[in-house]
């Protein structure tokens, strides 16, 4: 996370505040720009759909601004008002490297990695969880509605129910919610279901999460009924299934500029005009299953010489949670795989894994689902994934195949994709090769539809939709 300590001086004007919607978000949605000397907005789907319904209603935002210790007055940003939460550099090792990534993180992605509970982690996440709350609660005037996101912050709708809010309340969580025979691990179980049951509407990724929540519920609190009404204390709360998306006419716009269909073809060519390229493109997590995708990629070396000196990986890792151990070990082990690939069958002038250690500027990702014909998204567990339906955007021309995980939330929605489960590396290896000999008229017609969907239900529907349910006005998701 590289925090550094900073102290905040200047540059701050106060807001004023109008009323409607209260974000409540780990990071706010800007950054500190050292060269600049201001605050910039942090590009991403969940700012540019919020935007706009922030600016017209005089919105809020509160959340941590990024840097540790002190932090300024509420200011303003592209006319959305940004509420900073402080955290210390302690809090940033205990509540959200230690509970957040090293306990949550792995128990929700279906315990894929040890989890690790600690209840000296636990206390400073009931602590931020609290001031969040406390800001929140000194922010929001009564007719507002709040809309409260992720797993950092599971407590904070208890917490202001506790407090004597009686505002709607939403939640929204980007990661999958587990099954109750994981979730009962976890010895704040209780604690954590109250805080989401604080909330009036909670949404989820998939129908799977919003079932185990309803379990969990029913199995650990007093509530009752029905996963999508639960009754607990004088209350009730609806759970929807609201899958997230992507800006899409964006990501259209942007794939069908000249500039990028020529930045792919220079790609291409700078690849050595490979006969396919496959391309995966991931945060730097072990819950992605980038290790498995590469094994599958050997396996297919190995199997099909003939596609030796033909083929190129393309392996886009994000540098994410460096300070968390088992990301320094998963990282290992993805270079260790690389590096054995790329020893065992490289050779004059053809490198099979091209993989890169960085985050790519938009153009040049975008430049890279163009040239892509084979896209890898291959979690072993994925709230949604994004980046799936980034690439199907990004084909404008209805070219190219996604391989999408069963284990990915956008697998739910996004049905017409090739399926796979990506623990089976013999049948991954399979696909993949099927993937490269395919048909190019049979992966039209998928992704055609594909694409259908990804521009019918974009972020704006999804945050739209979100927050129509939150006022109590929503109807069906599409
Ligand atoms: C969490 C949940 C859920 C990636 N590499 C580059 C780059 N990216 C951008 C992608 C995409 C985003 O990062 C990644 O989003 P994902 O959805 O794939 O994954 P998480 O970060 O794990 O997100 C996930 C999501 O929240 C939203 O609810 O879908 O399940 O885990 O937008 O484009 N962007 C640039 N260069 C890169 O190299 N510019």
């Amino acid at each position: 996370m590289g925090a550094t300590e900073m102290s905040f001086e200047g540059n701050v004007t106060r807001s004023t505040r109008g009323g409607g919607l209260v974000v409540v978000a780990n990071r706010l949605p800007v950054r500190w720009d050292d060269d600049s000397g201001q605050w910039v907005t942090s590009p991403g789907g969940l700012v540019s759909a919020l935007s706009p319904v922030l600016q017209s209603r005089r919105g809020v935002w509160v959340g941590w601004p990024g840097v540790a210790g002190g932090s300024p007055d509420a200011f303003e940003v592209d006319g959305i008002s940004q509420v900073p939460v402080p955290l210390t550099e302690s809090e940033i090792d205990l509540f959200y490297e230690g509970f957040c990534n090293g306990t949550v993180w792995p128990l929700y992605h279906d315990a894929i990695r040890p989890v690790e509970l600690h209840r000296h982690w636990w206390r400073p996440y009931v602590e931020v969880n609290r001031r969040f709350a406390e800001v929140v609660a000194a922010t929001a005037e009564p007719s507002d509605s709040i809309w409260v996101q992720d797993y950092q912050l599971q407590l904070v709708p208890g917490m202001l129910r506790s407090m004597g809010l009686s505002n709607r309340i939403g939640f929204f969580l980007h990661i999958p919610f587990p099954p109750v025979e994981i979730f009962g691990r976890l010895p704040w179980r209780e604690e954590i279901l109250e805080g989401l049951l604080g909330a009036d509407v909670v949404g989820f990724q998939t129908h799977r999460s919003l079932v185990n929540f309803g379990r969990c519920a029913r199995s650990f609190t007093a509530a009752t009924g029905p996963a999508e009404t639960l009754s607990f204390g004088t209350r009730t709360i609806t759970t929807e299934t609201v899958p997230i998306s992507i800006d899409s006419a964006k990501y259209v716009e942007e794939a069908s500029a000249a500039v990028a269909r020529a930045a792919a073809t220079e790609l291409r060519s700078e690849l050595g005009n490979p006969e396919s390229i496959i391309l995966g493109v991931d945060r730097l997590d072990y819950t992605k299953g980038i290790d498995q995708r590469l094994r599958a990629f050997e396996t297919l070396l190995a199997d099909r010489p003939d596609l030796r000196g033909r083929v190129v990986m393309i392996q886009v890792a994000v540098p994410s949670r460096q300070n968390v151990g088992e990301y320094q070990v998963i990282r290992e082990e993805i270079e260790r795989i690389v590096g054995r690939i790329n020893g065992a069958y490289g050779g004059s002038g053809w490198v099979p894994v091209h993989y890169y250690y960085r985050s790519l500027e938009r153009t040049e990702l975008i430049a890279h689902y163009l040239a892509a014909d084979v896209m890898l998204v291959t979690p072993l567990r994925d709230g949604m994934n994004l980046v799936a339906k980034e690439y199907v955007a990004a084909r404008t021309d209805d070219t190219g195949t996604l391989v999408l995980s069963e284990f990915a939330g956008a697998a739910e929605e996004l049905k017409g994709a090739t399926i796979v489960n990506p623990y089976d590396v013999d049948e991954l290896a399979d696909v993949l090769g099927a993937s490269i000999d395919a048909d190019a008229s049979e992966q039209r017609s998928a992704m055609r539809m594909l694409r259908r969907r990804v521009e019918r239900w974009d972020v704006h529907r999804w945050a739209s939709h979100c927050l129509e349910s939150i006022e109590g006005v929503g109807d069906a998701v599409l």
